[in-house]
């Protein structure tokens, strides 16, 4: 919780190859002054997170922040090995973590959802933070019990293996819901690999982790040096209470400030949604708009304007009934160029979940006939496989409508 003479502390948690990587370009950032050191990498596999540390510009050694757990080398695309892992080193796992997390008042935990480890890991930390089941929470720092905490779920790219979109779609799952159906992460924030990387799939993920990056950046400053300030508290207390927690990053770019055409800007920010979507569908949005400090200073922008403007832009996009807030944040650079932001929250997930349904029935399909043979004590149970799949589609439900 952001109190008056501070500003919003952030940490992040990063689980599994993807998340350490993209974990490791928000660290390489000049402007990451709202994480500081609160930072924990965590891997099943020393070899993977070696790679990530040593290919990465950050400043000073990664390898600080770094923590591997369990007894394996990488958890083969395996979800549920990633939490028995996860489970079997908690205590250790959080030891780590409420060393580095010294009075953090939001949390983002930073995963893809189509492998093992890091989708494994995470949705089962969020859950044991909250409920404090097996931690001894007595033990660890006011941020256990106070900080808000924001899961990032990567999307695989549409053409891998049908066992990757399986593990999406119920790493989505578990990171909106509990197997009791309660909600999971404060927030679920969400980016999809191929919608990202459009223009044909690139040689390395550098693209489209810039990009998640240049999203989150954006968002962690809205905290920091605003007019009106979004505390983080704002991101997930109403979008929460009207069950729309799931979010996706829209963000354009060095947009010219000088003609100030919000509605325009919000438009161009509204055409790079992080993942596929239809904007009217969405219950909750937030803007965020980054302006030179000089422009902010000149009263050329103002929150005043922009909240305005964003009221306009989502009556036109038939937004008017959706939850959320405007925020500027005045930004240390010359020139004209503005950047917007948007979260957009509660939208049907459907255009998303279409690209993974059918190989994650033919996946659901041969795991049947491997239990049929016998059974693989590695597999999914029936039961719950159904938990998580009803969970998931109650939560689109709920939201599609
Ligand atoms: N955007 C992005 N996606 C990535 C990156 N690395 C891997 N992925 C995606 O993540 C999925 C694979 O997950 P990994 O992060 O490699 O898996 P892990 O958490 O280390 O788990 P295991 O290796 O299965 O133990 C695939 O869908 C990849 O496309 C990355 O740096 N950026
Ligand atoms: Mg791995």
């Amino acid at each position: 919780m952001a109190r008056a003479d501070t500003f919003t502390r952030w940490g992040v948690v990063a689980s599994g190859e993807g998340g350490n990587r993209v974990a490791a370009e928000l660290l390489s950032r000049e402007e990451n002054t709202g994480i500081a050191e609160r930072v924990v990498l965590l891997n099943t596999n020393r070899a993977d997170i070696r790679n990530t540390v040593d290919q990465s510009d950050v400043d000073g050694d990664l390898d600080d922040y770094v923590r591997v757990f369990g007894d394996k080398r990488g958890v083969g695309n395996d979800f549920l090995e990633g939490e028995r892992q996860t489970e079997s080193d908690v205590q250790g796992i959080t030891n780590e973590i409420d060393d580095r997390m010294i009075n953090a008042d939001a949390q983002l935990f930073l995963t893809t959802l189509g492998g093992g480890t890091g989708n494994g890991s995470v949705p089962y930390l969020l859950r044991e933070y909250d409920e404090q089941i097996d931690v001894e929470s007595a033990n660890y720092g006011p941020w256990i019990d106070d900080a808000v905490r924001i899961g990032v779920g990567i999307w695989p790219y549409y053409n891998e293996p049908s066992q990757r979109q399986f593990n999406a779609m119920l790493g989505l799952s578990r990171l909106l819901r509990r197997r009791d159906g309660t909600q999971n992460a404060d927030m679920t924030l969400l980016a999809g690999n191929s919608h990202l990387d459009r223009d044909g799939r690139s040689e390395s993920y550098d693209r489209v982790n810039e990009r998640i990056v240049a999203a989150l950046d954006m968002m962690i400053g809205a905290g920091r040096e605003t007019q009106s300030v979004i505390d983080v508290e704002d991101y997930v207390a109403k979008p929460s209470s009207v069950g729309a927690y799931h979010f996706t990053p829209a963000l354009a770019t060095e947009l010219n400030g000088k003609m100030l055409e919000y509605g325009l800007m919000f438009d161009k920010a509204a055409e790079n949604a992080y993942v596929p979507m239809d904007v009217s569908t969405a219950r909750a949005a937030f803007a965020v708009v980054r302006a030179p400090e000089r422009m902010v200073e000149r009263g050329e922008v103002t929150a005043t304007e922009v909240d305005r403007a964003f009221d306009t832009w989502k009556r036109d996009n038939g937004l008017s009934g959706a939850v959320g807030m405007t925020t500027v944040t005045p930004a240390d650079r010359r020139g004209n160029d503005v950047d917007v932001l948007l979260l957009l929250g509660g939208f049907d997930l459907n255009p998303l979940l279409d690209h993974a349904r059918d190989s994650y029935e033919g996946h659901k399909r041969n795991l049947d006939a491997a239990r049929q043979l016998g059974g693989n004590e590695a597999t999914i149970s029936q039961r719950h496989l159904e938990d998580l799949e009803r969970n998931l589609e109650e939560y689109v439900d709920a939201n599609a409508r």
